[in-house]
């Protein structure tokens, strides 16, 4: 790849981003950040800042816009020379502003997703928390019922997936995304997809990055698509 690419992916909780996310890694070769798994990870290393954001999180309310970006920009330094992919940052208006001091996105992938679907989505999904691997049991589920695939450890539900966490966090989502997106749409940037299916989405995200980067994707997950 001969120019550095950065990219981000929007999205209400449920939409596909961290599905779509691995997609793009694979198939283009980017460093994938999330957000949210930094968190998760922050958590379970119990350090002073893991106890404050275990507070956030588990009442499904956004973590204060200094804690998450002390823990996303550092990251982003340390891959100044990288092309990266970055799932659930930045969130708020005052996350992109700080983020723009940094480095500049040259993409931004904004995923529209109707609510009755991210309800049905959530309340079927499991997680291994010592890795972040998600299984939905429609979609794609774990091979043996309740076990993480790699480990054989048993798989839960995060707190913030039950039914009324997630009312809010979509209320909450919509109110605080919608400065950050008409930022991005003012920079000329922004590139929206919707519908129900990721697997429907994915050929229209694989052709946009396929122009965008002036470079072939691997094949992988075109064969999931139809
Ligand atoms: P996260 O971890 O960023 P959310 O809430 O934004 O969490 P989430 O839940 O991780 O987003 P996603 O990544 O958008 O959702 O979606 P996904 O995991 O790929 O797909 C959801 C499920 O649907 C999966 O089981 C998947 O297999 C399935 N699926 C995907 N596509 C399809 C399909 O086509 N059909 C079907 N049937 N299923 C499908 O953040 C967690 C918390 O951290 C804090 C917040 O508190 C947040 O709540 N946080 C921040 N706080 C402040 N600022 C930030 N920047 C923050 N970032 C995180
Ligand atoms: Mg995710």
């Amino acid at each position: 790849m001969a120019k550095l690419f950065r990219a981000a992916i929007m999205g209400p909780p449920g939409s596909g981003k961290g599905t779509i996310s691995k997609r793009i890694a694979h198939s283009f070769g980017l460093q994938y950040l999330s957000s949210g798994h930094f968190l998760r990870e922050s958590i379970a290393a119990n350090t002073e800042a893991g106890v404050l954001v275990r507070t956030y999180v588990e009442r499904s309310m956004l973590v204060p816009d200094h804690v998450m970006t002390k823990l996303m920009l550092p990251r982003l330094e340390q891959l100044i020379d990288h092309s990266w992919l970055l799932d659930g940052f930045p969130r708020t208006l005052s996350q992109a502003r700080e983020m723009n001091n940094l480095c500049q996105l040259d993409l931004v992938i904004s995923l529209n997703i109707p609510y009755e679907t991210l309800r049905e989505r959530l309340s079927d999904r499991w997680s291994h928390p010592a890795s972040g691997r998600v299984y939905n049991m429609g979609f794609n589920p774990p091979r043996v019922q309740g076990k993480d695939d790699i480990t054989g450890e048993p798989l839960i539900q995060q707190d913030d997936d039950k039914p009324e966490a997630l009312m809010a966090r979509l209320r909450h989502y919509k109110d605080v995304a919608k400065p950050v997106i008409d930022l991005y749409k003012s920079q000329g940037i922004l590139h929206s997809f919707s519908g129900t299916d990721t697997d429907r989405i994915w050929p229209y995200i694989n052709s946009l990055l396929s122009t965008k980067m002036h470079t072939q994707p691997s094949d992988a997950f075109q064969t999931q698509t139809h």
